[in-house]
């Protein structure tokens, strides 16, 4: 079991969590899932700006943005199509990383070009707000940035690399976060410079007992 780091309150860190063909073999689920679901630029509420990262979804649901809102929908916005459902494989690592008793409905795919990033923001679409957040990165390294839950506290940095794992709970839930830049030429896995991160999420609340 590789090393577990707490770089924020609740926000744990496994890096190289997946070794290399844990990597390869997920890249080939992941690149599955966007024959069937290929990548869409998503925009801004309102001012309808592109986002530098391109996306899609596997799972009941996916999350989407465009001049209307952020929202999870179960379908492609382009495509119009169910999302294909989530990997076994993936869903294996959630029930190994969080032991959360329900699984994933949406599992979020953010593919970074060279020069794409990601401003600091909350994530709070989710209806479910102490389910966790499984994040696996593939690829490219990035520079990855955590805060606090106000905008105004101290943030660090951390670069996440090919095959890292980091769990979002408890008080890092509702943490500020982003991508200041990703390092191109950091990886080979994906044969190009490029970075793919996939985040697991709940959205709707899990039964209670
Ligand atoms: C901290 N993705 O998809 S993953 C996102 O690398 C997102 O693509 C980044 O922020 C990426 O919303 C960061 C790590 C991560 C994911 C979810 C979080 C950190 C988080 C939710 C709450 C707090
Ligand atoms: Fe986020």
């Amino acid at each position: 079991m590789p090393q577990r780091l707490e770089i924020a309150p609740d926000c744990l860190w496994w890096p190289g969590y997946l070794d290399r063909p844990a990597q390869e073999a997920l890249l080939a689920d992941v690149r599955a899932v966007l024959e069937a679901a290929p990548l869409f630029a998503p925009a801004m509420p309102r001012s309808g700006k592109p986002l530098s990262v391109k996306m899609s979804n596997c799972g009941p649901l996916g999350w989407v943005a465009d001049v209307s809102g952020y929202r999870y929908q179960a379908f492609h916005p382009d495509t119009r199509q169910p999302w294909p459902a989530i990997p076994a494989r993936l869903l294996a690592l959630w029930d190994a990383l969080t032991g959360f008793p329900a699984p994933p409905e949406a599992c979020l795919i953010n593919w970074y070009g060279p020069e794409a990033r990601m401003g600091l923001h909350q994530d709070r679409d989710e209806q479910d707000l102490t389910a966790p957040v499984l994040s696996l990165s593939l690829g490219d390294t990035a520079l990855f940035r955590i805060g606090g839950e106000n905008r105004s506290e101290s943030t660090h940095s951390v670069r996440l690399a090919s095959g890292d794992a980091v769990l979002l709970s408890g008080r890092s839930r509702l943490a500020f976060h982003g991508v200041d830049r990703i390092l191109p030429g950091s990886s080979t896995l994906l044969g190009a410079a490029g970075r793919i991160n996939l985040t697991l999420r709940r959205v709707t609340p899990s039964a209670t007992v």
